[in-house]
């Protein structure tokens, strides 16, 4: 059994709210929403994060971007949000797994 919390949520293990999935991507709703819309994406294969993705990624990460767009104009009003990933203890990566958070629904700064 994996020790990664999303590659469990991949498998089946735990449970989530999931919105989007296909062979090689999910996107299910963040356990602490920061806003309205706030939807993870990941690649289903283990990436530690953006700070270790390869050449061989490349179409992957486009497919994932891709995809993101798709559940931004599906459900963030006015097409409007942010999209971020956090690299790193020191910048807020708690989790060992590249995802995406979509955030929409509510004004930022
Ligand atoms: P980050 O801090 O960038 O590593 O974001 C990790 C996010 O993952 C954080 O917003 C909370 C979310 N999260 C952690 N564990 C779970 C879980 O078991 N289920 C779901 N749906 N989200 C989780």
């Amino acid at each position: 059994m994996s020790e990664c919390i999303f590659c469990r949520i991949v498998a089946g293990e735990l449970p989530a709210d999931v919105v989007y999935s296909d062979d090689e991507i999910l996107a299910f709703k963040d356990i602490n929403p920061a806003a309205p819309v706030h939807i993870l994406i990941i690649p289903k294969r283990h990436i530690s994060s953006l700070g270790s993705v390869k050449s061989d990624d490349i179409p992957l990460l486009g497919r994932i971007m891709h995809r993101i767009s798709q559940i931004a104009k599906d459900r963030c009003p006015l097409n409007e949000y942010r999209v971020i990933t956090n690299i790193g203890k020191s910048c807020g990566q708690t989790v060992d797994h590249l995802h995406f958070h979509l955030l929409g629904g509510r004004k930022f700064d």
